[in-house]
């Protein structure tokens, strides 16, 4: 894939953001190893209902990608299916956005049943409502004006086909859900003796989860520099003192701008979270963007937990930031967060202990224990 990458900033969005968010943007298209050739900007407070770029810049896009000879055009906004049926129309060339770069970057790493299934289950909903357009295009290849034409119909089979599926492995995605619900019960019985906190590991794609979760538990996760490295969610415990043992979820990272129907169908894979007794979310402090990242992350957790959990903020990466452990107190940002901030790095280790500290406090309270 040779892309062209394309955002807009305006009222909502300021332009240096924009052009972070299309770094990340190019981080995806990297991903699924295509390569990005620029980016484009452009200035406007709403999307153009039909080519949510202004038709002048849709028609500039289109020389662009043929001086460039890109073969795609990358939005960093969900578009609508109509969108994607004018521009690619208007440009010649193959029209995707994040969402579709998201779901593709799934769908490669899937490993288990689950996250397969789940990826199954975003590209299908995903692709229905996109069905529309092209039953019209195919019906204008057909001819016949005013009357439903041969594509249509063709659609109509495609759609009913699609929304089988979408039931089938909503079916199944219940069927692993029981399953791990009767293992939760199982391993909740055998250790009711002792006194067990869940935390669930949440944060941005790539803000070091997996790394954070093998230093706090020795497990030997796949941790990696690209975006979406862990799909699944991993648990493993450890125990912070002689009376409590801390059980840490690892989970799919996430990230800006996902429609409704991705998060929708990864629900299940964190529905971990939901049982979690604290939430340990882990930040990129090092980013620039991390405070939009963090805001990110808590809209999407608002969507999956009903009520607000306690939560505990780990501020990791510092060590590029800071020479020295010692310095990492002076981190502004936990003054911008409104529950415990920890500055760490995974990497080097640091400020970790503080970091249990905060979590057994917390956690004590949350279980209402005792402190010792
Ligand atoms: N410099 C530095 N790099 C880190 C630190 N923690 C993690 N990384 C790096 O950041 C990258 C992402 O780490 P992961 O642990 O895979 O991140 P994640 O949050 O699990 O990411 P996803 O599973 O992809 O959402 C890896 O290259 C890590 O080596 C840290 O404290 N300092
Ligand atoms: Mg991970």
């Amino acid at each position: 894939m040779r892309a062209i990458l394309v955002g807009i900033w305006g009222k909502e969005t300021s332009k240096s953001s924009t052009k972070e968010s299309l770094k990340e943007l190019e981080g995806l298209v990297e991903a699924v190893e295509g390569k990005s050739l620029g980016y484009i900007l452009q200035r406007r407070d709403r999307p153009d209902p039909r080519y949510f770029i202004g038709e002048g810049k849709a028609k500039e896009i289109r020389q662009i990608a043929v001086g460039t000879n890109a073969d795609t055009v990358v939005f960093d906004d969900f578009l609508t299916p109509s969108q994607v049926t004018n521009l690619e129309r208007l440009t010649g060339k193959r029209i995707i956005d994040r969402n579709d770069l998201a779901i593709e970057i799934f769908s490669r790493r899937a490993r288990t049943k689950e996250a397969k299934l789940q990826v199954e289950l975003a590209r299908l909903t995903h692709e229905l409502p996109r069905l529309q357009g092209k039953g019209k295009k195919m019906s204008r290849l057909g001819g016949g004006v005013g009357t439903r034409g041969p594509g249509e119909q063709e659609i109509e089979v495609r759609r009913r086909d699609i929304k089988k599926k979408i039931h089938k492995i909503r079916e199944e995605v219940e069927e692993i859900k029981l399953r791990r619900r009767q293992q939760r019960k199982r391993r909740e019985r055998e250790e009711s003796d002792k006194k067990i906190l869940k935390v669930a590991l949440v944060g941005y794609t790539n803000a070091g989860k997996s790394t954070l979760m093998k230093v706090l538990t020795g497990r030997d996760v796949f941790t990696a520099d690209m975006p979406f490295a862990t799909l699944d969610t991993r648990t493993s415990s450890r125990y912070v003192s002689e009376d409590l043992k801390i059980l840490i979820t690892d989970t799919v990272g996430f990230i800006r701008k996902l429609s409704p129907e991705l998060i929708e169908s990864f629900k299940a894979t964190l529905e971990e979270v939901s049982y979690a007794d604290l939430i340990l979310h882990v930040v990129d402090a090092s980013s620039p963007d991390w405070l939009e990242q963090v805001e990110a992350v808590n809209l999407v957790l608002k969507e999956l937990i009903e009520d607000t959990k306690p939560t505990v903020y780990a501020l990791n990466k510092v060590d590029r930031m800071f020479k020295e452990e010692e310095e990492i107190k002076y981190l502004p940002h936990t003054a911008l967060l409104d529950s415990k901030a920890i500055p760490v790095s995974a990497v080097k280790g640091w400020g970790i202990g503080r970091l249990i500290q905060e979590i057994e406090r917390e956690g004590r309270k949350a279980l209402e224990l005792e402190k010792v």
